[in-house]
Formats: structure tokens, sequence, C-alpha cells
């Protein structure tokens, strides 16, 4: 009986040991019923995102590359060639390319949650660029970030493209751009920042006619069945993404269909009819407001480009 007991103890903390299986529980047991969005990037969901920047209602994607790509040589003339480039949340580095001629970095450190789509991504762009130093770091920038000693004489220049800044709450950005400040000072922080739009623009971008951003939100449900043994029924619950225009986000939800019992980590969880699961906020911006938020957090803020509709802002902060 005890040597049963014993390993049942013994696979349960092992068990509780994924930070996933964890924060899952927490979020099923008790209000609020939400779970980081770092969690969508798996390899499956890591493509899956990809898809979604091809969709034509998602226009971040598309409207950031022809920013960068417009003005990169400009903005290669305000943070200065030779510098130690760190990309936050690189996945394919496909951004970073369009920087890489004109900006001429000694190293580029992309760091990424999705592990092995990160290495398959550096290798390729350390074929694609010879002389090119590339040192991918698998790991989740939202905590503690080691990185190796800055290169002598090279000043520390950080790349948060894609608007993810906007999937911190504004404390939690805030925490994020205090500590990218301490990291790079000397240095600064291209940002990019998704702006406050038409409502309607905003919906359709995360409610595609595809259904593939509602396959990515699915797929927490389904890599929480691959990796944690949970037993989800994923036609037991949809997709929701709308935009709460007094927080100034889109929010996206997993609701379920039905009253239904779920397994997480062999315990049981009732979830009633409606009950939503809150996966992701999309923060959206104003060009000032996060130039405050970024004065606030230690910057200086520098020149900003956006398009000819003001969809889309990218932002050179001295750090
Ligand atoms: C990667 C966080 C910028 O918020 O628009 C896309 C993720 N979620 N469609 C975003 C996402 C749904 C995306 N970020």
């Amino acid at each position: 009986g005890s040597t049963v007991a014993l390993l049942r103890d013994v696979l349960r903390s092992e068990a509780t040991a994924s930070p996933f299986l964890r924060d899952l529980q927490r979020a099923l047991a008790e209000p609020p019923h939400s779970i980081s969005p770092k969690y969508f990037y798996d390899d499956a969901g890591s493509r899956l995102f990809e898809r979604i920047c091809e969709l034509p209602e998602y226009y971040p994607t598309r409207t950031e590359t022809s920013i960068l790509a417009t003005h990169a040589a400009d903005i290669a003339r305000e943070i200065g060639t030779g510098c130690d480039l760190v990309e936050f949340g690189a996945g394919s580095c496909t951004k970073v390319r369009l920087l890489l001629r004109d900006l001429q970095p000694r190293r580029f450190i992309p760091i990424d949650i999705s592990g092995a789509h990160l290495e398959q991504a550096a290798a390729a762009l350390e074929r694609e660029h010879p002389g090119l130093l590339v040192l991918p770091l698998a790991g989740d920038y939202t905590q503690v970030v080691h990185l190796p000693p800055p290169l002598p004489g090279a000043r520390r220049v950080g790349f948060f493209p894609g608007s993810t800044i906007g999937n911190f709450t504004p404390s939690e950005a805030l925490d994020f751009l205090r500590s990218a400040a301490r990291l790079l000072r000397g240095g600064g922080l291209l940002l990019g920042a998704d702006l406050v739009k038409d409502p309607a623009v905003l919906h359709a971008a995360y409610n595609d006619a595809q259904g593939v951003t509602a396959e990515f939100n699915l797929n927490l449900l389904a890599r929480a069945n691959r990796e944690i043994g949970t037993d989800f029924d994923l036609d037991r619950f949809w997709h929701s993404a709308f935009y709460n225009a007094a927080e100034r986000r889109i929010e996206m939800h997993l609701v379920s269909r039905a009253r239904q019992q779920v397994h997480v980590g062999g315990r049981p969880y009732l979830l009633e009819e409606g009950q939503a699961l809150h996966t992701e906020n999309s923060y959206k911006f104003g060009v000032e407001g996060l130039r405050r938020l970024a004065r606030e957090a230690g910057f200086t803020p520098g020149p900003v480009w956006t398009d000819p509709d003001h969809l889309f802002s990218v932002h050179w902060l001295h750090a």
C-alpha cells in the first residue's frame, strides 16, 4: 500500500512540476479563469501563428513588415551599425532579415519559447548570412533572461516586433520595459506596437474567415491533451475574440459549449455552459501613450515610423 502511495506522490509532484499543468489547473480552479498566451506556442502553435501572419484580415504582420522594409536605412542610421542584437520572441526570424543588410549587427541573439522552431530558423539565418554570428536562446523571455556578456565595444540593441508587448497587462508591460531598459543600457529597443483603430478592422483580424485564429486558440487545449494528458474535447469549445474598447484590447477566450467535466493532472473540473477560459489579451496603443510608457520605464523615446493608414507603429527607444 505505502509503495503505491509513495509512487502516486512522486508521479503527482512530477506532474505538477509542469508549469503548463500548474497554470491550467489554476485557471480552471478559480477566477480569473485565465492562462498566459505563451502556452499557444508549441511547434504546432508556432506554425498556426505563421499562417495567421499570412491571412488577409491579419494586417499587423504585413504592415509592420512594410514599415521595416521602407525605413530600414533610416532605422539603421538611428541605431548605428555593429550592435549586439537581441530579439525577444524571434519565432522564424522573418522580420529581422529586413534589417540585417542596413543594420549590420555583429551578433544576433534570437530568444524564443519554441525551441525546435528557433533552432531551424537560426540555422537558416546563419546559412543566408555568412559572417553573422547567430546565438539562439530557447527560453521564456518573460522570465529573467541571462544573456552572454555584450561583445566588447558593441552596444546592446533589443528588437521586440509584432506588438507582442500587447500581450502584457499595462503593469506587466511596464515591468518588461524596465528590465529591457536595464538590459539594453547604452543601446536601445526597436519596438513594434499595434495602434488603436476601427473596432471592425480589429474584430476581423482575430476572427478570420478561414478559422485559423480559432484553430490557434483551440490548439492550447490540443497541446494540453498531447503534453499533459488532459481530456479536452475540442468540439465542445468555441473560439471567442472581441474588442474590449474600455481596456483597448482584443480578448480571446475558449468558451465551453456545454456543462461538462474535464480532467487536468488527474483532477476533475466542472465547466458550466458558456464558461470562458481567457487565453489572450492583445492591447492596442496610441503613439503618445506608448512613448509615455517607455519614458516611465526609463527609455528616452526617439523616432517613430508608421504606415500611411496609421495601423501600426515602430519605435526607437534609447536605453
Ligand atoms: C503575437 C501577440 C502579436 O496579439 O496579434 C494573433 C498573437 N493572437 N492572433 C497578436 C495573435 C491571435 C499576436 N501577437
